[in-house]
């Protein structure tokens, strides 16, 4: 790695460790965003369809897993390695990826109550809060502006009691950031971070792709990835290291995957 990408990857680590996440801007081609999101929209429409979403997330707000082909199923981007540089230093050197999904909100969706995406590990003893341990890779499939949903997140509440986390937000000490980005940017944040999801005010919906990253010992039963035997025989050893709980399938099935992943917000 030169010098100056080591500089690079530690003043993210830096800002990861201090705010609870970090921004790598411009790190995925448009071309490659256009091919997602053009996949994307007719799963969402599926979705939607077959689902009927009665969303767990809120209103007109839509949970979607990705099924691990193509163009989804992109080395580039799960494999990728600045994002691993990053996430290897903050989980570990054993982490594995788990998850491979979307969150969409859509026209009449609203604002979330405040949340972490994960309890507390040790919630008999909430003043522990430990070094991360669940990450989330998001990146938007379009540009994320004031009028399309962007996420609010408060710096620095990744480690700490989301009791004294509230009530700093409440006297205006910690800040609700809205964080737009471009198409490409890509934001890597412990999810314990505090955060919420606000409207999408309008015809489009704003899907945000999210990866999941863990600790090696982390179960997350929740969220799943299967990949078809073909697929995973192409891997590179670090990647099939890192997907290594999850199961290896003959065939993908061809109906929508049905969510199971419905306790989002601690
Ligand atoms: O708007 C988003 O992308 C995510 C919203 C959120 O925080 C959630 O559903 O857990």
């Amino acid at each position: 790695m030169s010098r100056t990408k080591a500089d690079e990857i530690n003043n993210h680590v830096s800002d990861f460790l201090r705010d609870g996440f970090c921004i790598l801007p411009g790190l995925i081609s448009p071309e490659k965003i256009r091919a997602w999101n053009e996949s994307f929209e007719p799963l969402l429409m599926d979705h939607i369809e077959s689902q009927g979403d009665p969303s767990f997330r809120g209103a007109n707000r839509f949970y979607v897993t990705l099924p691990f082909a193509k163009p989804f199923a992109d080395p580039s981007i799960f494999d990728n390695d600045d994002i691993l540089a990053i996430v290897e230093r903050i989980a570990g050197k054993d982490f594995v990826m788990c998850q491979l999904a979307s969150d969409s909100p859509t026209l009449g969706s609203d604002f979330q109550a405040i949340h972490s995406d994960a309890p507390p590990l040790f919630p008999e003893e909430p003043e522990i809060q430990t070094p991360s341990f669940q990450l989330a890779v998001n990146f938007p499939l379009c540009d994320v502006t004031p009028e399309n949903g962007p996420l609010e997140i408060t710096r620095g509440t990744h480690r700490m009691k989301k009791a004294d986390a509230l009530s700093k937000i409440e006297s205006g000490e910690i800040k609700l950031e809205s964080i737009t980005m471009k198409a490409g940017d890509v934001m890597i944040r412990d999810v314990r971070c505090l955060h919420r999801g606000t409207p999408n005010r309008t015809n489009v919906p704003r899907p945000m792709v999210v990866i999941g990253y863990s600790r090696s010992w982390m179960l997350r039963p929740e969220v799943q990835i299967e990949i078809p035997r073909a697929e995973f025989e192409l891997l590179s050893p670090r990647a099939r290291h890192m997907l290594r709980f999850n199961p290896v399938v003959e065939k993908l099935s061809q109906e929508p995957i049905r969510e199971t992943y419905k306790a989002f917000a601690y």
